[in-house]
């Protein structure tokens, strides 16, 4: 399989606040360094740099007053006279009554940020844009004659929306791609999310639509992050209503729960029939991540790897979570490979 990779990742560096302590984030470059370094290792295939996209994919999903207040803020911040990482502190609350958009930077990142874990320094938005682009060029490799490709991204994306960040997600890399394809000769894309945590934005840019069908397994909402979104009845609105399924589950769940919510989600990827197959890949859901609570162990990555290779669909993996530094490249190969050992299909 094909990996798309580019180090300037390395751009996106910055602190998160943890327990009232501002320390490096969870998101760290060393992340994709373990996982580059075991894709190596097994020789999964081909590592290609990405292609530079205008922004045109992405203002195909994101409000393009929320791209500029990205492209702006840090230096808006600068000029304020700040020192340190930009975090939110005011939020548009339920109990206050206005939906407009302050024109003070204060009111700005409450405005567009969802959570106060994702702090925006220097090189936020360039990363950010670089790992769309990422996840495009694996895309894009469906329509030149490859049936799978591994877009090595970070910062991840499936908590971003139409126009907020948060999650440690500022561009959703995942629905880009998704939009791409269907202006690219897809009628109906399925988007797979295996992260821990739900993808509330990539749910949240789709609900109302039927052209793509968004599955998630996930920590109930009751107790997991982001604790707003990802309840089962949340099943689409309008035309998408049907077309949205979340598995939540208990905090604790071990592999043989996950993969019965798995095989569920399995069947109603092969009843809508998609052309395509996008997989928010995320490894925390892992025994040892340390923010996260299910308990899958490294073999069980392989054991759903094949499964979802079963499905015989042209296929994207884009990188989301996992935090469990030492183990994520293992964990992330194993899906990977054993999706290629057994993987064949007929071409997009
Ligand atoms: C991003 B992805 C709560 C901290 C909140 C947010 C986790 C974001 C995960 N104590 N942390 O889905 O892996
Ligand atoms: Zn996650």
């Amino acid at each position: 399989m094909l990996t798309v990779y580019s180090n300037t990742h390395h751009l996106r560096n910055a602190t998160e606040l943890v327990g009232g302590q501002i320390v490096p984030s969870y998101e760290r470059p060393e992340r994709a360094e373990f996982i580059l370094e075991q894709v190596k290792c097994v020789k999964l295939g081909n590592i290609i740099k990405p292609a530079k996209f205008d922004l045109k994919p992405t203002l195909a999903i994101h409000d393009s007053a929320y791209i500029t207040f990205l492209q702006t803020c840090w230096d808006e911040w600068l000029a304020q006279g700040n020192k340190g990482d930009l975090f939110p502190f005011i939020w548009p609350s339920r109990t206050m009554p206005s939906k407009r958009i302050p024109k003070h930077l204060d009111g700005k990142i409450g405005y567009y940020c969802l959570s106060s874990d994702t702090s925006i320094n220097a090189g936020t938005w360039a990363a950010a844009k670089l790992s769309a682009d990422v996840a495009l060029t694996a895309t894009q490799q469906l329509t030149t004659g490859n049936n799978s490709a591994f877009a090595l991204c970070r910062p991840p994306g499936h908590h971003a929306t139409n126009d907020a960040y948060g999650g440690y997600c500022f561009l959703n890399n995942v629905a880009i791609s998704a939009q791409w394809l269907l202006d690219n000769g897809a009628s109906r894309v399925s988007i797979l999310d295996v992260d821990f945590h739900h993808g509330n934005g990539t749910q949240s840019i789709f609900y109302d639509r039927d052209d793509v069908q968004f599955l998630s397994l996930h920590g109930q909402p009751e107790q997991c992050f982001p604790h707003f979104s990802g309840y089962a009845d949340e099943r689409g609105e309008g035309a998408g209503l049907g077309y949205n399924f979340n598995y939540p589950l208990a905090p604790s769940t071990d592999y043989k729960t996950w993969q019965q919510a798995l095989d569920q989600a399995l069947e109603e990827i092969v009843n809508y029939s998609p052309d395509v197959l996008l997989v928010s890949l995320g490894v925390d859901t892992y025994e040892n991540d340390p923010i996260s609570s299910f308990k899958l162990q490294s073999d069980d990555f392989k054991t759903y790897g094949s499964k979802i290779s079963s499905l015989s669909l042209p296929t994207v993996f884009i990188l989301e979570g996992g935090y469990a530094v030492e183990e994520i490249g293992l964990n992330t190969v194993n899906v990977l490979s054993s999706f290629e050992k057994s993987h064949s299909c007929k071409g997009f």
